[in-house]
């Protein structure tokens, strides 16, 4: 992703590295190397013109941060202004207040509206929720057909719209939001039309369908690869028919990254999700500061640890889930939660191998208290299988022996004990019980 930008900016931010004093003169050259690693990168020209001119003032005002050299300085309020291009903040996919939360994906013709649906319901069943996908584009059955076909793969629910040519779209928008409350599907994850361009038609039948079903999101589903052109109908549709965020697809390809570093000033939208890939799983949350050291050539250390953690927590959590709804979660199976965390804390050291310009060396170096995980792993090692798998037999000789073989005082033995069947009682709670059927 982004690799010949990346590869651009890396050179100035080298360059400004080996700069022990930054006067004007080397500020302008490394704005100018920046200045053309954008354009290069098919970024819109306003968008530069506006970036460069505030690191400028800014790299030449007072700002001083304690603890890095004065090229640092200018490097990290590249990496700000990048990030504040990008977006700021993450912002978070908004559910309504009362269900079904409707989501409208729309844009032009294989922007890849269809899979990102199917992406999206994915993602928002790992959160609990149990979504429902429809598609709203009546004039072609295949598009239904597509839709049904991602949906049925993923086992999630599809609903039929009307059949082609038959149905209004006022009356499918109402079978559609009837359906999903009858059933209890929230989000309802809304599938539309492309056009190969911006026509009136589409423009007028999206504003209709929003009209009718009041969607909590408008996600412009852009294609990366398509640059400037992205960012120009992500205008119109903000335009015409109104947004409320964005999703760029296909930034494993060899986007140049002008769409991600345009369409947000463009269209004030921001950018919640990006498509890295054709497969379901391929949807990651957009977080614009880590984008920003990535493209600077930082490593993007955080998405990584998150990626990671997102996939062995999934698999994890099933399972926790599965022995949890059976009443069979054991302390066997506390202490693999433990461990779990403990691989996270590993990470950490990983940080320093990859790659990432000095002053962010800091970043993102996890605070997790190693020796109080160390301590459970030992305890509940010093059980045996059966007091593992059932806690009610440890008596007080039992806990003195575990104290004992563990090197650990009965009072951790004791407080953790308690730990765990607090969690277990936590666990036969209602809501959580609600919590743990959605992970199915
Ligand atoms: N590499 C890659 N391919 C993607 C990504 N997202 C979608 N695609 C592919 O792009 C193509 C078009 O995707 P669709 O989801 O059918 O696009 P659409 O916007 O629904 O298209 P229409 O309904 O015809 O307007 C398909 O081949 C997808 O597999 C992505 O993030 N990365
Ligand atoms: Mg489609």
């Amino acid at each position: 992703m982004f690799e010949q930008l990346s590869g651009r900016l890396e050179k100035m931010v080298r360059f400004l590295r080996g700069e022990v004093k930054v006067t004007e003169k080397n500020i302008a050259e490394a704005l100018k190397m920046m200045r053309l690693a954008l354009l290069e990168a098919d970024v819109n020209y306003k968008v530069v013109k506006d970036f460069e001119g505030r690191i400028r003032e800014r790299a030449l005002g007072e700002e001083v941060l304690s603890g890095l050299n004065p090229a640092q300085q200018v490097i990290k309020i590249v990496r700000d202004e990048m990030a504040s291009i990008l977006g700021g903040a993450q912002k978070p996919l908004q559910f309504a207040g009362r269900p079904p939360s409707v989501f409208m994906l729309v844009g032009l013709q294989g922007s890849g509206k269809t899979t990102t649906c199917g992406k999206l319901a994915r993602w928002v069943s790992g959160l609990g929720r149990h979504p429902v996908l429809a598609s709203i584009d009546l004039k072609r059955p295949a598009a239904q057909d597509q839709l049904r076909t991602i949906a049925a793969g993923l086992g999630f629910p599809f609903f039929e719209t009307t059949p082609a040519g038959k149905a209004s779209p006022e009356r499918a928008a109402r079978e559609l939001l009837a359906h999903a409350v009858n059933r209890g599907l929230d989000p309802l994850i809304v599938d539309t039309a492309g056009r190969l361009h911006v026509d009136d038609e589409l423009m007028d039948e999206l504003r209709l369908v929003k009209g009718l079903l009041d969607p909590v999101e408008v996600i412009y589903v852009g294609d990366a690869m398509t640059g400037q052109d992205a960012v120009r109908s992500a205008k119109a549709f903000e335009e015409r028919v109104g947004l409320t965020a964005v999703i760029l697809t296909k930034l494993d390809g060899d986007a140049r990254g002008g769409a991600a570093l345009s369409i947000v000033a463009a269209t004030g939208r921001p950018i919640k999700f990006i498509g890295v890939g054709e497969k379901p799983d391929k949807l990651e949350v957009f977080h614009p500061e880590r984008m920003a050291s990535r493209i600077l050539g930082m490593g993007d250390v955080l998405s990584l640890i998150e990626k990671a953690q997102d996939q062995a927590d999934i698999a994890e959590a099933e399972e926790m889930a599965r022995k949890l709804r059976k009443q069979e979660f054991t302390l066997e199976d506390f202490k693999k939660q433990v461990v779990q965390m403990r691989k996270m804390g590993s990470l950490s050291e990983l940080l320093g191998h990859l790659p990432q310009a000095g002053p962010f060396k800091g970043l993102g170096k996890a605070q997790i208290d190693e020796s109080k995980m160390a301590r459970f792993t030992a305890i509940i090692d010093s059980m045996t299988p059966e007091e593992r798998a059932d806690p009610r037999l440890l008596n007080g000789s039992r806990r003195a022996r575990i104290a004992r073989g563990s090197g650990r005082p009965v009072h951790e033995v004791n407080q953790l004990v308690k730990q765990f069947q607090e969690m277990r009682k936590m666990m036969k709670s209602d809501s959580v019980r609600k919590l743990l059927d959605g992970l199915k």
